[in-house]
């Protein structure tokens, strides 16, 4: 088989590339060693910048989006049993985010991919990037017992922070950097209404609690653990008790309870690679960059990379130029890294560290009195949040 871009990987990063590349009449074949039900049963992302909406309209994948997605103009910070709202809207000049979760985003593209009649290869196993330091690229693969050849002109390694492409690149090529935050996050989804209309970042001194949701009966929580907590120790009561512990009264109080449907433990890392390219091999999304999910930056980088290799693909198949490609990396990692900047500042801001000197907490203290009266350090918490232009 033939074709232009092979993409390596079947979420966010994968599926919107090959959206745009299709409608833009680039052959593609996305390839994943996972079952279309195990990757859209993943609980992921919630949050999307304008840029991330204004990309899925792109790929012609927005209507439910639209239609079911949340706009949020605003959040709270909690501390000190109070709340401070982030004007998102009134500190950015009308920018807002929306709350639509992952798992939706990828479904209406995948069934867009479908009704578009792109191929999708799903467990497709032992997936491996050939010959792309070369001029002749291609990817082979195992299914039904059959080795299988794509041969193509360039391979996007769509296939996030454990996939097969970031390890295809020789040591020498690549050079990678690495936070690792001593605490997780153990997160539920539970049909229940959210406890607030908008969400809310709680700092606690027994820990980080975020009030998010998916939809206005569906509501998505989430408290620091440390990383040796076993999710099995961990019953709906104990989480529910340990949430409201974290919350300001107003909120603790008025809290819907219920059965949890979906209970998991994330760690935290910021994680970048360098480069993002390697001649006709390209890393996109969770390939190339992790960040702690804080300032829901992950998916929506994962947006802004599509969007750089997508215009750089454009340009090379219909005005014959490299200059896109050859700029990818740079333009990616610029961003990238503002993005990794903030998320580690919303971290370190709102977390408790298990080794945090006393005057380690008097700073943030102080970050948090300094956001919560300077116009100034909420506009820029704003930005960073409603997301920096691609
Ligand atoms: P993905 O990891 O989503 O997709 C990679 C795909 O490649 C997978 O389908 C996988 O099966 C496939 N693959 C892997 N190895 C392969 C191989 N060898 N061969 C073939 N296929 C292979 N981001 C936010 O913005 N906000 C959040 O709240 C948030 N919460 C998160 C919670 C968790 C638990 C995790 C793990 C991540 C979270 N993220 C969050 C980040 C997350 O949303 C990612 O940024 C997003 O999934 C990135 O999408 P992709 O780059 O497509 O990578
Ligand atoms: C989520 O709804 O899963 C979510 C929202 C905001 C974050 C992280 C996760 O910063």
């Amino acid at each position: 088989m033939r074709t232009r871009v092979a993409v390596i990987g079947s979420g966010p990063s994968g599926l919107l590339l090959g959206q745009l590349l299709t409608h833009a009449g680039i052959d593609n074949v996305i390839l994943d060693r996972a079952s279309k039900e195990y990757i859209l049963g993943r609980v992921r992302a919630g949050v999307l910048e304008e840029g991330t909406v204004r990309l899925m309209d792109e790929a012609h994948s927005g209507a439910r989006m639209h239609a079911e997605g949340l706009p949020h103009d605003g959040f709270s910070l909690a501390f000190d049993g109070r709340d401070h709202r982030i004007d998102l809207v009134g500190l950015t000049g009308g920018k807002r985010v929306t709350i639509y979760g992952q798992t939706e985003l990828t479904h209406d593209l995948m069934d867009h991919r479908e009704k578009a009649g792109a191929l999708s290869i799903y467990e497709a196993a032992d997936v491996t990037p050939c010959d792309f330091e070369g001029h002749a690229p291609y990817v082979t693969y195992e299914k039904d017992g059959v080795t299988h050849r794509i041969d193509c002109d360039f391979i996007a390694g769509c296939d996030g922070f454990h996939g097969v492409s970031r390890r295809s690149v020789p040591d020498r090529a690549i050079r990678t950097f690495e936070k690792v935050y001593p605490f997780g996050w153990l997160g539920i989804l539970a049909d229940v209404p959210p406890v607030s209309h908008e969400l809310i970042y709680a700092n606690h001194p027994r820990g980080f609690a975020l009030c998010s949701m998916r939809s206005t009966s569906r509501s998505r929580y989430y408290i620091q653990c440390s990383l040796d907590e076993r999710i099995d120790e961990w019953t709906d009561q104990r989480f529910w008790d340990e949430l409201r512990r974290r919350l300001p009264a107003h909120h603790a109080d008025r809290m819907a309870t219920g059965p949890s449907f979906e209970k998991s433990i994330a760690p935290l890392r910021s994680f970048v690679a360098e480069p993002m390219r390697f001649n006709r091999l390209f890393l996109v999304g969770d390939a190339a960059h992790i960040v702690p999910p804080t300032g829901a930056k992950g998916l929506n980088l994962a947006a802004s990379d599509v969007h750089y290799l997508f215009e750089a693909l454009l340009e090379h198949y219909q005005d014959r130029s490299n200059s896109g490609l050859d700029s990818y990396s740079a333009k990616a990692l610029a961003r990238v890294w503002k993005a990794v900047r903030f998320s580690w500042w919303m971290t370190t801001m709102m977390h408790r560290f298990p080794d945090t000197s006393d005057f380690d907490q008097k700073i943030q203290e102080a970050e948090l009195d300094y956001l919560t009266h300077s116009r100034a350090a909420a506009t820029a918490l704003a930005e960073n949040y409603v997301g920096l232009p691609f």
